[in-house]
């Protein structure tokens, strides 16, 4: 019998290694990772808010966010706990959409969300389209243990970055490290420098 077997390596899932970061593996599965429980937030209640170093804080209702021009990512996700999800679908408002007429001298936003989870990212790596306010996954309304209604998507960063039950984007002029970043994460998380911790 020859030592490989061709039908079970036939049977693997086809992984480019290139675009799986060092020390992720692939999943099939999405698995849930929240610091608390689910928050649940009934959409007439639900808003979006851009806060902070603006000249007037702007928000959307949910049927305001669902009447901008939406886009369709299919990006692949890495969670610093080494799982990586490739070619997910998403549906969502870019935040370059949001911004548009914005004028900042922020250089970072602090994400807020319904369950009190924050994280910071600088304004750069939230325009030029990189960053959406998503509400589909795979075609059907975002699950709430998901982040749904709503949450940020920012596939080029460690999945902490995308806040789940967002609700604003508060803009900073300087820095203010959210939840896991003041829990010893890094504070900007390149999955492709494996930035998982700080001093990495
Ligand atoms: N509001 C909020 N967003 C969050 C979290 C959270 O606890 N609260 N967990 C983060 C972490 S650590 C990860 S890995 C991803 C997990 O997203 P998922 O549950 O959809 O896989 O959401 C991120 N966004
Ligand atoms: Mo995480």
């Amino acid at each position: 019998m020859s030592p490989i077997s061709r039908g079970f390596r036939g049977r693997r899932p086809q992984v480019d290694g290139a675009r799986v970061p060092p020390g992720q593996h692939v999943v099939e599965d999405f698995p849930v990772l929240s610091a608390g429980s689910t928050p649940r937030r009934p959409l007439d209640a639900w808003t979006f808010q851009l806060s902070g170093a603006v000249d007037e804080p702007v928000s959307w209702t949910w049927e305001g966010l669902l009447g901008l021009p939406a886009e369709t990512p299919t990006m692949d996700i890495h969670c610093v706990t080494a799982w990586s999800k490739l070619d997910t679908t998403w549906r969502g408002v870019s935040v370059d959409t949001l911004l548009e007429g914005v004028e900042t001298e922020a250089e970072y936003v602090s994400a807020w969300c319904d369950d009190g989870y924050r994280t910071n990212l600088p304004l750069e790596d939230v325009i030029g389209g990189r960053a959406w306010i998503a509400y589909e996954f795979e075609g059907e309304p975002l699950e709430p243990d998901h982040g749904g209604p709503a949450r940020l998507l920012v596939p080029h960063l460690y999945f902490w970055k995308s806040a789940k039950w967002v609700r604003g984007l508060e803009l900073l002029v300087e820095d203010w490290p959210g939840f896991w970043e003041t829990a010893g994460y890094h504070n900007y998380g390149d999955p492709w420098k494996e930035q998982r911790y700080e001093g990495d």
